[in-house]
């Protein structure tokens, strides 16, 4: 798995990339609207791109905890000016999006990646993927729904679930002929887990396994990096932008070092220079090898 194959671009995943995160909801947790309007989410995305984010991630349907689901019409109002724009910017464009009215128009449009908080679980959405020639498809787990995913949070060891819950959505992809080269899996950060469960899937992201596809994973600004902080799960939300950064670019090193290979995040340039300090010790840690095999 050295490339992700995606509508117009094979992503080589021998270097981490980032995927930086652009929200087009007037309620999103982190950034509260601030890019609803339809020039002002463009010149983000431009500065995301400026700051070395290998791919956008365009998301117009919140899916923070107990958020609500928008009529179709709604998303693809606020989403396609954007992506419009976004498929002209030299890099690859995702939709986060679960309903497949939506990914049909923004494959239509040009989009790269269908990003699915469900895993195309939705009626419909499958038959979408599996009908596009390559684009590339973010397979991710979430418990319950957004409604009702952290009032009844997952039970006991989540590790074997998470791994049980992708290796099924995959083979349900593969079984409808998405190519594995088209597959890249997420753990659902967040998603009806409790805090030591996000954790835990930190901590043990190698035991998932299915190492046949890429690890996205999207620690950034979730309310799990609160408890780490010595703060309650509500406050995190309280939180300026600016102090979720530190644990936010922390959470996403550590996913790498264990082996994602892209990172959803909202601060890509903070994430781009921490990503420089794991390049040059990587880049040492293999000179070293050969000069001791040498
Ligand atoms: N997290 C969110 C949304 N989409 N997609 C993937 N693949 N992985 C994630 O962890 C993930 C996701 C929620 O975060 P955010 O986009 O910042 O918030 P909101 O949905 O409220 O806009």
């Amino acid at each position: 798995m050295s490339h992700w194959q995606t509508s117009r671009y094979s992503i080589d995943l021998t270097q981490p990339r980032v995927m930086g995160i652009v929200n087009l909801t007037p309620d999103s947790f982190s950034d509260g609207g601030q890019h609803a309007g339809h020039a002002a989410a463009i010149a983000h995305c431009e500065q995301l791109v400026r700051e070395g984010a290998d791919i956008l991630d365009l998301g117009a349907e919140s899916s923070r905890p107990g958020a609500a689901t928008v009529p179709a019409e709604e998303e693809l109002a606020r989403l396609l000016p954007v992506l419009r724009a976004a498929v002209t910017m030299d890099v690859p464009v995702s939709v986060d999006t679960c309903k497949p009215q939506v990914m049909r128009e923004a494959l239509d449009l040009g989009a790269d990646i269908i990003n699915d908080i469900r895993a195309l679980r939705e009626p419909g959405a499958m038959d979408v993927v599996a009908g596009h020639a390559c684009c590339g498809v973010v397979l991710m787990h979430m418990h319950r729904d957004p409604a009702t995913m952290q009032v009844q949070p997952m039970r006991g060891d989540v590790v074997p679930q998470v791994r049980a819950f992708l290796h099924a959505a995959v083979a349900e992809a593969l079984a409808r002929g998405i190519a594995p080269q088209r597959i890249a899996l997420d753990p659902g950060v967040g998603f009806g887990k409790t805090v030591e469960q996000n954790f835990a899937l930190l901590a043990r992201q190698a035991e998932l396994g299915l190492a046949q596809h890429p690890w996205l994973v999207g620690w950034s600004r979730k309310s799990a990096l609160a408890a780490a902080m010595g703060l309650k799960l509500a406050d995190m939300a309280a939180l300026h932008n600016e102090d979720r950064v530190a644990p936010s670019v922390a959470a996403a090193i550590l996913a790498v070092e264990r082996g994602a290979r892209i990172v959803r995040v909202h601060d890509v340039r903070h994430t781009v220079a921490a990503l420089g300090v794991w390049r040059a010790m990587h880049a040492q840690q293999a000179t070293g090898e050969q000069d001791t095999k040498a």
